[in-house]
C-alpha cells in the first residue's frame, strides 16, 4: 500500500473535504504495516474500496416555519459500508453539516461499528438545518420533511438511523411517526427511541457510559481508576450529560461543561440535582452554558474552552477539532494523565501526536465512544426479538463490549515497550474484520 499516492488521489478526488481527508490519514497511517504485512488487502485494494461510500443520497428538505414562511434545507445520507451488517450511524442536525464532515463521520463509523462486536455497518446522515432557536412544531415539521425524503432509503434490515449532535430522543420520535406513516410498519428502523415504542433503556445514557467506561479501563493499564479524579468535560449535550453522570457514580469529579459560548468551572463538581439540569439547560434550545453559571453561582468563562483548567482526565464531548495542540500542551503542563474522546475526532492531529509522544492515555472516539452504536445495536437485537431487556441487562452488556474494545486495543495497540497507542489498536481491529469480510463477500 502506498500512503502517499492513496492520500494524494484521495485529496485531488475530495477537494475541501478536510474532516473526512483528515480522518482517512489517521486510520491509514496507523494500519499502513499491518496491509503491507498481509498482501491480500492490496490483492483486493481494500484500501480503495473502504475509502469510497458505498452510495450518498442528497435531497432537498423544504418545510414551513411558524410564520409561514418556506425554508429549504440539503438533507443526506451517507451509506458507507455494509460488509458486516446493515448501514448503522447517526442523524445529525447542524448548520455546519455538509458532505466532507458526513463522510467523515460515515468513515469513521464503520471501524467503530466494527469494534462493537455486532453485525452494523458504517453509515451517517443529517442536515444543515438549525435547531437553535426553533419552537417544537418547527422542529416537527422539518423532521416530517425530512423523512418524507429518507424513508424510501431506510429500513431495519438496510439501514438503521439513530442521534448525533442536534438530533434526540424528540427528533427521533417525530421522524419514527412519521416512517410509521409512511410505511404502515412498526419496527426498529431508527434507534434512540422512546422506552414505551420500542427504545432500549440506557440508550440515552449509553455514549457517555461507554466513554467514562472505556477511560476507567485505559486507566487500569496505569494500575489506577476513576475513583477520586478531577475531569473536566466539554459541550453540555447527551454524551457530556451521560459521562458526567457516570464518572460521578465512579467516584470521580467533573468540574467543568461548555458550549458554544464558553465555559464554566464548578471546582465542587457536576453532581445530584446539577446533572439533571444539564438536561433542562438542553432543552431550552438555547445553547448556552452560561444560565448553568448563574444559578450555581459558579464562574463563567466566555469564549474560552474547558482544557485550561487543572484535570486528571480530559472528556472532549462536544464536536470536531475542538482540543488543538495548545490545549493539548496546556493539559500536559497541567498533569493531565489520560484525555478520552466522547465526541467524534475532537483532537486534532496535531495534539494526538503530543499525546502519543509524552505517551499519556489517550483514548480515541471511534473506541471510546462505541457504547451509543453498540446500544443501538442492544436496540436493534431487543426490536428483533420483540423482547425488552432490563436496564441492568443492557447496561452490563454495555459495560462488556466497553472492555472487549479496550482488549482489542491493547491486542493490536502495543508498542514494542509497552506503551498502549490505542489509536493504532482501534483502527487495525476495525479494519481487520471489515476488510475480511469485504474480501469473503466478492468484488462488489
Ligand atoms: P448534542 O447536540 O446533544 O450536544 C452537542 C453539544 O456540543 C451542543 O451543545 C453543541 O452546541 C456543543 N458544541 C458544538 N460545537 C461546540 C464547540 N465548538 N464548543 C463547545 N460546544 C460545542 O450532541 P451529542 O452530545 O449527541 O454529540 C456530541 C458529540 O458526540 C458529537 O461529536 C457526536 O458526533 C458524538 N457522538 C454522539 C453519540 C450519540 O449517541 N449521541 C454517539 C457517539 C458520538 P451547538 O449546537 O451550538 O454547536
Ligand atoms: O457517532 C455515533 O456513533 C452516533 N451518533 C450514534 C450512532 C447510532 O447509530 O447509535
Amino acid at each position: 500500500m502506498n500512503l502517499e499516492k492513496i492520500m494524494h488521489d484521495l485529496e485531488k478526488k475530495n477537494p475541501g473535504q478536510q474532516e473526512y481527508l483528515q480522518a482517512v490519514k489517521e486510520v491509514l497511517e496507523t494500519i499502513v504495516d499491518f496491509v503491507n504485512e498481509n498482501p491480500q488487502y492490496d490483492a483486493h485494494k481494500i484500501i480503495e474500496r473502504i475509502t469510497e461510500p458505498d452510495r450518498i443520497i442528497q435531497f432537498r428538505v423544504t418545510w414551513v416555519d411558524d410564520n409561514g414562511e418556506i425554508l429549504t434545507n440539503t438533507g443526506y445520507r451517507v451509506q458507507f459500508n455494509n460488509a458486516i451488517g446493515p448501514y448503522k450511524g447517526g442523524l445529525r442536525f447542524h448548520p455546519s453539516v455538509n458532505i466532507g464532515i458526513l463522510k467523515f463521520l460515515g468513515f469513521e463509523q464503520i471501524f467503530k461499528n466494527s469494534l462493537t462486536t455486532l453485525a452494523m455497518g458504517g453509515a451517517k446522515g443529517g442536515s444543515d438545518f438549525n435547531p437553535k432557536g426553533k419552537s417544537d412544531n418547527e422542529i416537527m415539521r422539518f423532521c416530517q420533511a425530512f423523512m418524507t425524503e429518507l424513508w424510501r432509503n431506510i429500513g431495519p434490515e438496510t439501514d438503521v438511523p439513530a442521534g448525533d449532535i442536534g438530533v434526540g430522543g424528540r427528533e427521533i420520535g417525530y421522524m419514527f411517526g412519521y416512517w410509521k406513516k409512511l410505511t404502515r410498519e412498526h419496527n426498529g428502523v431508527l434507534t434512540g427511541k422512546g422506552r414505551n415504542w420500542g427504545g432500549s433503556l440506557v440508550r440515552p445514557e449509553a455514549t457517555g457510559f461507554g466513554c467514562v467506561y472505556f477511560a476507567n479501563e485505559m486507566l487500569k493499564l496505569k494500575g489506577m481508576d476513576l475513583s477520586g479524579k478531577t475531569i473536566a468535560v466539554s459541550g453540555f449535550g447527551n454524551v457530556s450529560w451521560g459521562a458526567i453522570t457516570k464518572a460521578t457514580q465512579l467516584g470521580a469529579k467533573c468540574v467543568t461543561i461548555s458550549g458554544p459560548d464558553g465555559y464554566i468551572y464548578d471546582p465542587a463538581g457536576i453532581s445530584g440535582d446539577k446533572i439533571e439540569y444539564l438536561l433542562e439547560l438542553r432543552a431550552t434550545n438555547n445553547d448556552i452554558v452560561k444560565p448553568y453559571a448563574d444559578k450555581y453561582g459558579v464562574e463563567f468563562f466566555e469564549g474560552r474552552t474547558p482544557w485550561e483548567v487543572k484535570c486528571d482526565i480530559a472528556l472532549p464531548c462536544a464536536t470536531q477539532n475542538e482540543l488543538n495542540e495548545n490545549d493539548a500542551k496546556n493539559l500536559l503542563k497541567n498533569g493531565t494523565i489520560a484525555v478520552c474522546e466522547g465526541a467524534n475526532m475532537p483532537c486534532t492531529p496535531e495534539a494526538v501526536a503530543i499525546f502519543h509522544r509524552e505517551k499519556i492515555l489517550f483514548g480515541p472516539g471511534k473506541a471510546a465512544n462505541a457504547g451509543g452504536v453498540a446500544t443501538s445495536g442492544l436496540e436493534m437485537s431487543q426490536n428483533s426479538m420483540k423482547l425488552n431487556w432490563t436496564a441492568e441487562e443492557v447496561e452490563s452488556k454495555l459495560h462488556h463490549i466497553m472492555i472487549s474494545i479496550h482488549d482489542n486495543c491493547v491486542k493490536y495497540g502495543r508498542e514494542a515497550d509497552g506503551y498502549v497507542n490505542h489509536v493504532k489498536g482501534a483502527n487495525v481491529a476495525g479494519f481487520i474484520k471489515v476488510a475480511d469480510a469485504m474480501i469473503d463477500q466478492g468484488v462488489i
